[in-house]
C-alpha cells in the first residue's frame, strides 16, 4: 500500500513536473528565408505581392523596423545566427562551395547545444549551407561532421544551395536515397570525364537557362554550380521541395509535441533557381520570383496550422526573418527583373543582396507567441548576432554570448531598448550602424556587382548617412558632418579590431 502510494505521488509529481516544464520551456522556431527583401513581405511594403501568413505572424506578433542579418550573403549571416559571432572574425565565413569544410567548430557553443543541454529536441531541416566534412566528403558514407555534431538531434538539409550540387538531400549524415550501385560523386574543380554540362549540352536546360555562372552540371533541367555524377536515385525535385521539407517540419514536430523542441527551418525560397510547385506557378504576376515568395509564405501558413491543429501555438516562440536582402537576376533568366512591375524587393532601402547599404542586411523579421507577445511595431536596432544569447536567457540566464547580447524583453515585446551599435558586413567588407547613423568605411571593390546590378555601398570614398532624415541612404554627409565622421570612423576601428 504504502509502496502504490509512493509510486502515484511520484507519478503525479512527474506530471506535474512535465507540465510545469512545458509552460516554462516554450517551443523556439526560426524560420528563415534565403535572400527575402525588407519590401517582399506585405506587411512591410504593402504593394502589389501580398504574403497573407507573414503578415499573420506580423499581425499576431512584434515587426521589427530596423533587425539586420549580420552579412548580406548567406553563409557568414547563417554562421551568426547559429553561433552569436560576427562572421568576420572567421576567414572562411563566405559564401561556400557545396563540398566545403563544416565553419562551424564543433567546440563552439550553438544555439542547438544551448537548447539541447536544456534538454530541448533539436532539429535543422531545410537549408543549411554552413559546410560539412572536414574537407573531402564521400557522399556515399557518413557525411560529417555537420549540424549533429552541433547541438542538432535531427537534421534533414540540402547541403548548401539549391544552385550547387550536390542537388541531394542529407538526413542525419546520410545522402537520403542513395543506392549502393549508383554512387554519387561531386567536384567543384572540374568535371567528371563524359559528364555533360550546360555548355556541352544545352538541350539539356528544358526549366532554366544561365545568365551568369551556374553553368556546369545540369539537373532537372536546370544548370547548376560545380560538378556532379551518379547518384540519381537521390537527386531531389526542385519543385517538390518545399513539400519535402514541410513535411520533415510536421514529423520533427508531431515527435516532438509533449516535450520542448527548438526547430531551424530554412526556407530555400526565394533563391535561384527559383522553381515553385505548379500550385503556386503563374499566382503572383512576378514570374518565378513572386511565386516562389508566394509558396514560402504558404508554408508559414501551413506551420502555423499545424502548431494550432496540435495545440501547440501558445506554448512557441516563432522568429521569422531573412539571411540576407532581395536580389532579382542572381544567375538565371527566370524574368525576375522583367516581371516586377511595382513591387520593391527592397522597400524604402537602398542596396539589396551583396550591399553594404541597408537593404544588404535590414530584414523582415518578426516575432510571435500566441497570447504571450501583445502585438505591435519596434524601431529599435537588434541583429540575429543577439539571437543566441536572447534564447539562453529565455530557457536558463545569461546577458550575452560571444558579439550577441540579450534583447528577450525586446523580442516579446515588453521592453523597448535595442542596439545602439552593430557591426554589418557584406562580400568581407564591413561597416557601421550608430544610433541613426549609418557610416560606410572606404572599401575597395566594384560599386554595382556585375550582371546582378545591386549596388554594393564600396566606395574608396567614406559616407554618412542620417537614416532618421535620409532613410534612403541617398545624401552623403561625410563632407558636412566631420565631427560626426570622425567619431564613428574611430568607432568602427574600434570594434572591427581583430
Ligand atoms: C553567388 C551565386 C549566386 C548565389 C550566391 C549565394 C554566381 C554567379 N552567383 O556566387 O547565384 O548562389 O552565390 O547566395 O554563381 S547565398 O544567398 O547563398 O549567399
Ligand atoms: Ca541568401
Amino acid at each position: 500500500m504504502k509502496k502504490a502510494l509512493g509510486f502515484l505521488f511520484l507519478v503525479s509529481l512527474l506530471v506535474s513536473c512535465s507540465r510545469e516544464e512545458k509552460t516554462q520551456n516554450p517551443n523556439v522556431i526560426i524560420i528563415y528565408a534565403d535572400d527575402l527583401g525588407y519590401g517582399d513581405v506585405s506587411a512591410y511594403e504593402s504593394g502589389t505581392l501580398h504574403t497573407p501568413n507573414i503578415d499573420r505572424l506580423a499581425a499576431g506578433g512584434i515587426k521589427f523596423t530596423q533587425a539586420y542579418a549580420t552579412s548580406a550573403t548567406c553563409t557568414p549571416s547563417r554562421f551568426s545566427l547559429l553561433t552569436g559571432i560576427y562572421p568576420w572574425r572567421n576567414e572562411r565565413a563566405r559564401v561556400l562551395a557545396g563540398d566545403a569544410p563544416l565553419l562551424i567548430h564543433p567546440d563552439t557553443a550553438t544555439i542547438a547545444d544551448i537548447f539541447k543541454n536544456s534538454g530541448y529536441s533539436t532539429a535543422v531541416i531545410g537549408k543549411w549551407h554552413l559546410g560539412l566534412g572536414e574537407g573531402s566528403i564521400d557522399w556515399n558514407a557518413e557525411v560529417g561532421p555537420g549540424p549533429n555534431d552541433l547541438g542538432f538531434d535531427y537534421s534533414y538539409i540540402m547541403a548548401a544551395t539549391n544552385d550547387r550540387v550536390p542537388t541531394v538531400y542529407v538526413k542525419n549524415k546520410r545522402v537520403e536515397n542513395l543506392r549502393p550501385d549508383d554512387p554519387l560523386y561531386v567536384n567543384y574543380k572540374e568535371n567528371f570525364e563524359g559528364e555533360p554540362t550546360a555548355i556541352s549540352n544545352p538541350e539539356l536546360m528544358t526549366k532554366m537557362k544561365w545568365q551568369h555562372g551556374h553553368n556546369m552540371s545540369v539537373h532537372n533541367g536546370i544548370p547548376r554550380i560545380g560538378f556532379m555524377k551518379g547518384g540519381k536515385s537521390a537527386l531531389w525535385t526542385d519543385e517538390t521541395m518545399y513539400e519535402v521539407f514541410l513535411n520533415e517540419v510536421y514529423g520533427f514536430i508531431h515527435a516532438n509535441r509533449q516535450k520542448p523542441f527548438f526547430l531551424y527551418y530554412g526556407l530555400h525560397e526565394p533563391h535561384v533557381p527559383r522553381v515553385p510547385n505548379e500550385k503556386f506557378v503563374g499566382k503572383s504576376g512576378m514570374g518565378p520570383r513572386g511565386d516562389a515568395i508566394l509558396e514560402a509564405d504558404y508554408c508559414v501558413g501551413q506551420l502555423l496550422d499545424k502548431l494550432e491543429k496540435d495545440g501547440l501555438l501558445e506554448n512557441t516562440l516563432i522568429i521569422f526573418s531573412s539571411d540576407n536582402g532581395p536580389v532579382l537576376n542572381d544567375g538565371y533568366y527566370d524574368d525576375a527583373v522583367e516581371k516586377l512591375g511595382d513591387h520593391t524587393p527592397r522597400g524604402p532601402l537602398r542596396g539589396g543582396k551583396y550591399s553594404l547599404f541597408e537593404a544588404g542586411t535590414r530584414v523582415p523579421f518578426i516575432t510571435y507567441w500566441k497570447g504571450k507577445i501583445n502585438p505591435g511595431t519596434s524601431d529599435e536596432m537588434i541583429s540575429q548576432l543577439d539571437i543566441v544569447a536572447s534564447m539562453k536567457s529565455l530557457i536558463s540566464s545569461g546577458e550575452s554570448h560571444y558579439d550577441g547580447q540579450n534583447f528577450l524583453n525586446m523580442l516579446l515585446g515588453k521592453e523597448q531598448n535595442g542596439r545602439e551599435e552593430l557591426i554589418i558586413q557584406a562580400m568581407g567588407r564591413t561597416a557601421l550602424r550608430w544610433k541613426n547613423w549609418s557610416y560606410l568605411p572606404a572599401n575597395q571593390g566594384p560599386a554595382v556587382v556585375q550582371h546582378v546590378n545591386n549596388e554594393t555601398g564600396f566606395s574608396m570614398e567614406e559616407q554618412l548617412y542620417d537614416l532618421s532624415r535620409d532613410l534612403g541612404q541617398n545624401q552623403n554627409l561625410a563632407e558636412t558632418e566631420s565631427e560626426m565622421l570622425e567619431k564613428l570612423r574611430n568607432r568602427y576601428h574600434e570594434l572591427t579590431k581583430r
